[in-house]
């Protein structure tokens, strides 16, 4: 059984279920050693709340690198999420240079907006410093949203598979991996997972539910990495992650009082069965 060292960068959302308090716990049941860079520190994540706090630690970067490149520390895959700022994105492009082990994996959730918006505090220099990162990685994981700001196609609620095909044309000339966009929808029962991996295009199908969850991108990312990292596919990754996340939003639909965030700790034990681990 593949164990990996796996770095993943993103912010610490003390309460919230996203970011890195979903991607620790999930890569780890993955199997994996998992560590972490924090890209920031808010009280809450920034979608519904007011008032969080926020500390950038954008700061800590080069001296953490630095003592990890002394250590001779190296990793198997290094994965992104919510950056903290635009400057942030050249301290991560120089820990993909230095710090990623031959044939290491780089993956980038563009983590920056959803439902046709931006995040809270981003901009358009940090979209462009997303497409930048997008640029040096092996595998992207845009949702529609986040495709559209990357590529400047406008958003649409409904589109057809015309739409969608631009979208991942446009995606393939910033990353030359695998663009997968989560959250493609054209009709109200089904969602699907597109993977266009060396100009050969698939794609997942599941059952939509027709609400909005928080956090569900990061379980799915996390899930995905986690499950790449064990030798699957990246189809077997995606179906694991989609299916996943799907019971994660079981468990928490009907219970309104949970509005911030996804239970996803509950279904751990069916990932791990799902993995076969
Ligand atoms: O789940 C994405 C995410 C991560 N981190 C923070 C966020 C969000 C989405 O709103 O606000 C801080």
């Amino acid at each position: 059984m593949p164990y990996k060292r796996i770095l993943t960068i993103q912010d610490i959302s003390c309460l919230g279920q996203c970011s890195l308090t979903v991607a620790l716990p999930i890569i780890s049941a993955c199997g994996h050693e998992t560590c972490i860079l924090p890209s920031a520190v808010l009280s809450t994540h920034t979608g519904g709340f007011s008032g969080y706090t926020v500390n950038d630690l954008s700061e800590d970067f080069p001296n953490i690198k630095k003592h990890w490149l002394k250590e001779g520390i190296s990793f198997d895959a290094i994965y992104t999420g919510y950056l903290g700022s635009t400057k942030q994105i050249d301290y991560v492009v120089d820990i993909f240079d230095t710090l990623k082990r031959k044939d290491a994996k780089i993956i980038v959730d563009p983590a920056m907006a959803d439902n046709g918006k931006l995040y809270w505090g981003f901009d358009e220099e940090y979209v462009k410093g997303m497409r930048y990162l997008c640029s040096k990685a092996d595998i992207i994981l845009p949702n529609i949203t986040e495709a559209c700001f990357l590529t400047g196609v406008e958003y649409k609620e409904t589109y057809d598979k015309e739409y969608i095909d631009t979208l991942v044309l446009k995606l393939s000339e910033i990353c030359k991996g695998t663009v997968i966009i989560t959250g493609v929808s054209f009709n109200d029962l089904e969602i699907q997972v597109l993977i266009n991996s060396k100009n050969e295009q698939t794609a997942y199908t599941h059952k939509k539910i027709d609400k909005i969850f928080h956090g569900t991108g990061d379980i799915f990312s996390s899930t995905f990495v986690g499950a790449l990292m064990q030798g699957k596919t990246e189809f077997e990754a995606v179906k694991i992650a989609s299916d996943y996340t799907l019971k994660c939003i079981e468990n928490t639909v009907g219970d309104d009082s949970h509005w911030y965030g996804t239970k996803f700790e509950t279904a751990i034990p069916q990932l791990v069965r799902m993995l076969g681990l």
